[in-house]
């Protein structure tokens, strides 16, 4: 089927804030680029320089024709002390998605996209004595300046990666390596979700309030392999479903503990779903199958994992989904197309209740660890002079939007003539 409908899906882009905004802050992420842990030596402070460009990027999402944009804050500018807030920070907020609203389009509000201000980085983190308070002071003081425009949030963003990447790899910020850090970092993080969540529902009744879990299909390398097979189940279970339960049910199961205080219930109104790859397991250990399609960094293409795992997700915790990313690092734009057309056939025909796709990323983004390298957007950045391109994978999308799905022409225009690589292919020159 070349093309297809998507009527039951609405389209959108997705950011973060310190992907994208840039800015000279005490963050984390500024820290940890200090510290020289970033690929390429970049750091957050260019960025996407969105936080001077709002007006430009708002004519850039017209174009687009996209109805939903979720974005993120940058905690460090609203409170750049304990306690204290920004008075002007809080005010650009609240244009930015005063004006989204007025040009007919529906922010999804991040309270936490791996971003830390400093002075909580002094404190411990997230495995410091006063990061729920800390929490609970930024969390209300947004939902509460911002409630007139935003009524769908997303209290934490990718808790099993922040934990994995920072405290069991020690690749990201605070760069640990600790088994039972991790453990409990992903703890408290599902019991600030839930306390959240009941926050928000508290001053706004009618929100809806969701996740952002980062969700990978696994599969043992070998399936004969019974060793793989289990690894293949305790990584699942370890990276996602637990985390996921906690944070959507309130229940703990081992390794997590629950903590006092908190009560079983439905701590979710959408499902959100992050989806990119799959992973090859032999052991608990990150892996890729060789010979598959990959992207610039090397993970495998897989668009009927976003089925899988909207499927599982569905099954264990119903209502709604929400595709909250999904979008792949393709430098040169060769092969970005045909990865929207394919993922998106996927929403289009598994009869699952995906009611968003929200495509990682609307421009070019500053990647975490991995700096300025790879590409993600649907528009092009050049990071020296800020000029923004449309890409042509954008004009698919915008093409797809206005259509509703993709056209026979489009699919055509657009996908016909591109291909993945194989990792095969790439290690062999
Ligand atoms: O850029 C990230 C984003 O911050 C979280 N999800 C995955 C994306 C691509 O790596």
């Amino acid at each position: 089927m070349a093309g297809f409908d998507l009527p039951n899906c609405e389209l959108g882009v997705a950011t973060a804030a310190t992907q994208i905004e840039g800015g000279d802050l005490d963050t984390n992420w500024h820290r940890w680029a200090a510290s020289g842990r970033i690929a390429d030596g970049s750091s957050p402070a260019r960025a996407a320089d969105h936080w001077n460009r709002v007006a430009e990027d708002l004519a850039l999402l017209s174009e687009l024709g996209v109805k939903h944009y979720r974005m993120g804050l940058e905690w460090a500018r609203v409170e750049p002390n304990p306690g204290e807030f920004d008075a002007d920070a809080i005010a650009h907020y609240r244009d930015e998605v005063a004006a989204l609203r007025a040009a007919g389009i529906t922010p999804l509000v991040t309270l936490h996209h791996f971003n830390l201000p400093g002075w909580l980085v002094d404190d411990g983190g997230w495995l410091g004595s006063g990061m729920k308070v800390a929490f609970g002071r930024f969390a209300r003081r947004m939902v509460t300046e911002l409630s007139a425009w935003v009524d769908e949030w997303i209290p934490i963003n990718e808790p099993n990666v922040y934990a994995t990447l920072g405290f069991s790899e020690g690749v990201w910020p605070p760069g640990e390596k600790s088994l039972p850090r991790t453990i409990k970092v992903l703890q408290v993080q599902a019991e600030v979700h839930i306390a959240t969540y009941q926050m928000i529902h508290a001053l706004q009744p009618a929100a809806r309030v969701g996740t952002a879990n980062h969700l990978r299909a696994f599969a043992p390398a070998n399936p004969s392999n019974p060793v793989h097979r289990l690894a293949s189940r305790a990584s699942d279970w370890l990276f996602q479903r637990a985390v996921i339960k906690a944070m959507s049910t309130g229940v703990f199961d081992l390794p997590l503990r629950r903590p006092s205080g908190v009560v079983p219930g439905r701590y979710y109104d959408f499902q959100g779903v992050n989806y990119y790859t799959r992973s090859s397991v032999k052991g608990l250990a990150d892996g890729m199958a060789t010979g598959v399609p990959v992207n610039d960094l090397g993970w495998e293409i897989y668009p009927a994992g976003l089925t899988e795992s909207c499927r599982w997700i569905h099954e264990a915790y119903p209502g709604p989904i929400y595709l909250t990313e999904n979008g792949t690092a393709d430098a040169t734009d060769a092969f970005r197309s045909r990865f929207l057309y394919d993922h998106l056939q996927e929403v289009a025909t598994n009869g699952l209740p995906i009611e968003r796709y929200y495509h990682w990323c609307f421009t070019d983004n500053w990647e975490w660890a991995e700096g300025e390298g790879p590409r993600f957007g649907l528009i092009e950045l050049d990071y020296q002079t800020q000029q923004r391109t449309m890409k042509e994978s954008g004009r698919f999308y915008a093409d797809i939007i206005a259509h509703g799905g993709v056209t026979a022409e489009a699919h055509q225009r657009w996908v016909s003539s591109q291909h993945y690589r194989r990792n095969t292919e790439v290690s062999n020159g």
